[in-house]
């Protein structure tokens, strides 16, 4: 078929979650540009309209997983529970698009497959899965950090004969597991929140486990009337904290060191934050994160937690024989996860001790012989993180050049927002920046702003063109590595922070360790000093 006509519009965005329609918002309604927004999806959300497995909440807590830059949105929408679930985020976001009249500047069911950019007219050129074609200045990437989901590559996956799931991809319409036979792969977050409502459902969940993981029990209830008040009353305050706090959540990381502390007092801390509940454990000193020493008895703290509550002492050992240090790989937070494994119906399979072999019609085959009878399969197993959204667009900058070419030793950026080669193309949350650390609203209205504030000064000054100088690049991806090998983070060798997770991806540390709130401070700094490490061109 032909390519239709080309659509252009000031800028094109890339994605309708919580970075899409706020920069959609920005460019819009403040700066008057015409705007036009991509999104895969039928509806908005992005990672809370996809990410509709059983269980599927937020770890952060729901008064500050929300948009602050409105008042009045604040004032008028109230959450329910403390840690909010899927279903309600997706609602806070269809409020939020309904609220300032963004559905009609957003394509649904449009898939970018393709970007490139022309020098000569200073273009981006965008197609589409549909074969739609638009043209644009600025190029926002707005598709988040774990949406291109990994389903891993296991011999036999398309014979098996009954139904399998990624749970970054889940059916709108839910999944029967009533009387089912369940196989569930991957013990990160996602499969930490999934088992125990699946186990309840279904006739028998067996767990796949690769590698053993930390978790802190949740303890989500419903949010009082008190509470939901008192969030409203100090919004102006908590938003402050926010923007001050090295990872954008409303609370601070203790100023003591592990090591200032008698054991006694430690168990007793440890104690409190197990008992409040989600990531309060990991603010409990501030040298979790920089520490071995320190480090070991937060997870040995952990590691007790799991054999106090996991009955059978073969599976609580399994469970419990972690070999990262706690934080270094996301910390998750559940709810009734290691119970789950004192049920009659569930059991788990340890992964390093017999792998799996492939995947046969009637279940899964481990190495040794054992062959697990299974009705569903379920793929807990994560995303190609951070890169793999934007690799997946085949974006081309200046001379072709291929995105998958230019990073192809790791993602190389000027504070996660800008690629040198590709003029005008904004990254929200890319690599190099430190958001998948963070509390991600918080970091996404921050990059958002900084993206508006650029275009509308690069309009009033009358620049056409902005990239990062490759000098600038190199000195960031240096700072990059260095503040990551200044904690503890790299030491888990398996995380999706280093790509380990994804067979082939280069291992780079790609998020930026340095703290939210220094990262605040390094990019307002730039925009002051007139862009500095930017090329500004006519
Ligand atoms: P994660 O945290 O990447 O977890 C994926 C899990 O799947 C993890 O336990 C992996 O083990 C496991 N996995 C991945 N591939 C395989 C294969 N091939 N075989 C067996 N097991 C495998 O993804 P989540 O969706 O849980 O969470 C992503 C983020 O969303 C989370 O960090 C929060 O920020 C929200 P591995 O550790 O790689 O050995």
């Amino acid at each position: 078929a032909s390519p239709g006509p080309e659509t252009t519009v000031d800028a094109i965005i890339v994605g309708a979650g919580f970075a899409g329609l706020y920069q959609l918002h920005c460019l819009r309604d403040r700066l008057g540009l015409s705007v036009q927004v991509l999104e895969a999806g039928d509806g908005v959300g992005g990672t809370w309209y996809w990410n509709r497995y059983p269980g599927a909440r937020c770890d952060s807590e729901s008064h500050s997983y929300a948009f602050y830059f409105s008042d009045e949105l604040l004032q008028d929408w109230t959450w329910s529970e403390r840690y909010p679930g899927q279903a309600e985020i997706l609602r806070y976001l269809n409020h939020v698009a309904d609220r300032f009249d963004l559905r009609r500047d957003i394509r649904f069911g449009t898939r970018v497959t393709g970007a490139a950019y022309d020098a000569a007219t200073n273009r981006w050129h965008v197609r589409t899965e549909t074969g739609e074609r638009f043209a644009a200045t600025y190029l926002i990437t707005a598709v988040g950090c774990l949406s291109a989901a990994n389903v891993p590559d296991i011999a036999g996956r398309d014979d098996f004969a009954g139904r399998w799931y990624h749970t970054g991809l889940w059916p709108q319409e839910g999944v029967d597991f009533r009387g089912r036979r369940v196989g569930m792969i991957g013990t990160g977050s996602t499969g930490i929140q999934a088992a125990p409502v699946i186990a309840e459902a279904a006739a028998h969940l067996t767990v796949f486990q690769r590698t053993a993981n930390y978790s802190i029990p949740a303890r989500n209830a419903p949010l009082t009337e008190d509470f939901k008040r008192w969030a409203k009353d100090n919004a102006a305050e908590l938003r402050r904290l926010m923007h001050s706090t090295v990872n954008g959540h409303p609370h601070r990381i203790a100023e003591r060191s592990a090591h200032d502390v008698t054991p006694e007092e430690r168990e007793a801390i440890y104690r409190a934050a197990w008992e409040k509940g989600g990531l309060h454990l990991r603010a409990a000193f501030r040298d979790i994160l920089t520490d071995r020493a320190a480090n070991d008895t937060a997870s040995d703290f952990l590691r007790a937690r799991i054999r106090d509550v996991v009955k059978d002492p073969k599976t609580a050992e399994i469970l419990s024989n972690i070999d990262h240090p706690f934080a270094t790989k996301r910390p998750p937070i559940d709810t009734g996860y290691f119970e789950t494994f004192n049920r009659d119906n569930v059991s788990l399979v340890d992964l390093r001790a017999t792998p799996i072999e492939r995947i046969t019609p009637a279940g899964i085959l481990l190495r040794d012989g054992t062959e697990h009878a299974l009705d569903i399969i379920v793929f807990a197993t994560g995303f190609d993180a951070m890169t793999g959204p934007l690799l997946r667009m085949d974006i081309q900058g200046r001379d072709g050049l291929a995105l998958g070419d230019a990073w192809r030793a790791g993602p190389q950026t000027y504070l996660g927002l800008q690629v040198a080669g590709f003029p005008n193309l904004f990254t929200v949350t890319g690599p190099g920046s430190p958001s998948v650390l963070t509390n991600m609203p918080v970091a996404i209205e921050q990059h958002v702003e900084w993206i508006t504030d650029c275009i509308a000064h690069m309009r009033e000054q009358g620049i056409a063109r902005i990239e990062p100088r490759p000098e600038a690049v190199d000195r960031w991806v240096a700072h990059v590595n260095e503040a990551a090998n200044a904690t503890l983070l790299p030491q888990a060798g398996h995380s999706w922070y280093l790509g380990a997770n994804v067979p082939g991806k280069p291992r780079v540390f790609m998020p930026y360790a340095g703290g939210l709130a220094r990262y605040r401070k390094t990019c307002a700094e730039v925009a002051a000093r007139g862009y500095e490490g930017f090329a500004l061109g006519a």
